[in-house]
């Protein structure tokens, strides 16, 4: 049963490697599926996705040693080897069930929620100033949730790389209208910014969200206006800021480097009164990222579910899709971005920002469908 206890990469392996400072623990589901069903398989985040196997990481100052086993066994080495808290507090958050903003928390078997994106601004990279209009943009709202989309993700300033920064006044004047006029037609809304006056106006005029691509550092009153509503929090990993976030990204292990990051910014807002409940992650694709830490933190997504959090992804549209293929433009990356997509919710992720809400939530009907194990024989059980 247990072939990974020798050799590179195996729990002897690390044994062998692991040095004696002090580590910090991850554990990456590997094999999600609804369809494992054994003594040994835990669940993702409450369920459905289930996986019986992990990457075990530990992390100390002279890098990474990594190993993939059965949970058991995995259990059991961390058991020997000393970090038994530190394993138990890292698969507890990854099964605990938690709330994602945008789900209903009583529907049974729920998809993954669609958050659709409306960029009330004249320089977005992805739809160049085709909102920018109060009218276009609240149409186009409509339309989104006419499609299906759960959260309208309303922002004022563009976040493209390169963009300049808009003074919180202008932005309030482009958001407050569409975020009314969306709200009164029953709409969940999130004030997608990063100055604290914005959450503040969007909330009162009935925001129920905050995204935020800083996580709450790029305004030292922003904390502040989190901690003071009741509003889920989005909280996206950038290095950088959009102006210069693209000059020579640089990590020793974009996943776990993202991941501790956020790991600190979920303590300081918790620190601040924001309860860790209303928290959700966000790995930040593309913001002060090459294309090779976008997809390798896309290959190893579900190390952050050690976080405890719901994860939401942003791939739509975005310019490492053209990157890896012929160097479309925004608007046509839409087969890039379905793929990057549906490759999150593989591995997990709760919420996907997106441009095109019926083309995603067809993708995500036929990846549903084709991939679950619910009501099938094959699943595998006990
Ligand atoms: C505002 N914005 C642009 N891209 C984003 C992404 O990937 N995630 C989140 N949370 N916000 C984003």
């Amino acid at each position: 049963m247990v072939d990974d206890t020798e050799g590179p990469g195996t729990l002897r392996g690390l044994s062998a490697c692991a040095g004696h400072g002090p580590a910090r623990l991850y554990l990456r589901p590997l094999g999600l599926s609804d369809g494992i069903w054994g003594p040994d398989a835990r669940p993702l985040a409450g369920g459905p996705l289930r996986f019986d196997r992990a990457e075990l990481i530990l992390r100390g100052p002279d890098g990474a040693v990594r190993a993939a086993a059965q949970l058991a066994d995995i259990e059991n080495w961390c058991r020997s080897n000393g970090h038994a808290d530190a394993h138990e507090a890292c698969l507890s958050a990854i099964c605990a069930p938690r709330a994602v903003p945008g789900r209903d928390p009583g529907a049974d078997d729920p998809p993954p929620v669609i958050m659709g994106i409306i960029n009330v601004t004249p320089d977005s990279f992805s739809d160049g100033g085709d909102f920018f209009e109060a009218r276009r943009a609240i149409d186009h709202g409509l339309g989104m949730l006419e499609q299906g989309a759960d959260i309208l993700d309303v922002g004022g300033e563009s976040t493209r790389p390169g963009a300049d920064p808009v003074s919180p006044d202008e932005e309030i004047g482009r958001v407050l209208p569409v975020i009314e006029a969306l709200t009164a037609a029953g709409a969940t809304v999130s004030i997608d910014t990063r100055h604290a006056s914005v959450m503040r106006a969007a909330l009162a005029a009935g925001a129920g969200i905050i995204n935020d691509v800083t996580a709450l550092t790029g305004d030292p009153d922003s904390l502040a206006a989190a901690a003071e509503s009741d509003a889920p929090v989005v909280l996206m990993h950038m290095r950088g800021e959009p102006r210069t976030m693209q000059t020579a990204p640089d990590y020793d292990d974009a996943p776990l480097d993202v991941c501790d990051h956020l790991a600190g910014r979920i303590e300081a807002c918790v620190a601040a009164g924001i309860a860790r409940d209303r928290i959700t992650v966000d790995p930040g694709i593309g913001f002060g990222k090459t294309v090779e830490h976008n997809t390798e933190i896309l290959r190893k997504l579900a190390v952050f579910h050690g976080l405890g959090c719901p994860l939401l992804i942003g791939v739509s549209r975005k310019s490492f899709i053209g990157a890896l293929s012929r160097g479309e433009r925004a608007k046509d990356r839409l087969g890039g971005s379905l793929a990057a997509g549906l490759a999150a919710l593989s591995q997990g992720a709760q919420i996907l920002r997106v441009h095109d809400v019926a083309e995603t939530r067809q993708a995500m009907a036929v990846w549903r469908a084709v991939t679950s194990h619910r009501l099938e024989n094959d699943a595998i059980r006990p």
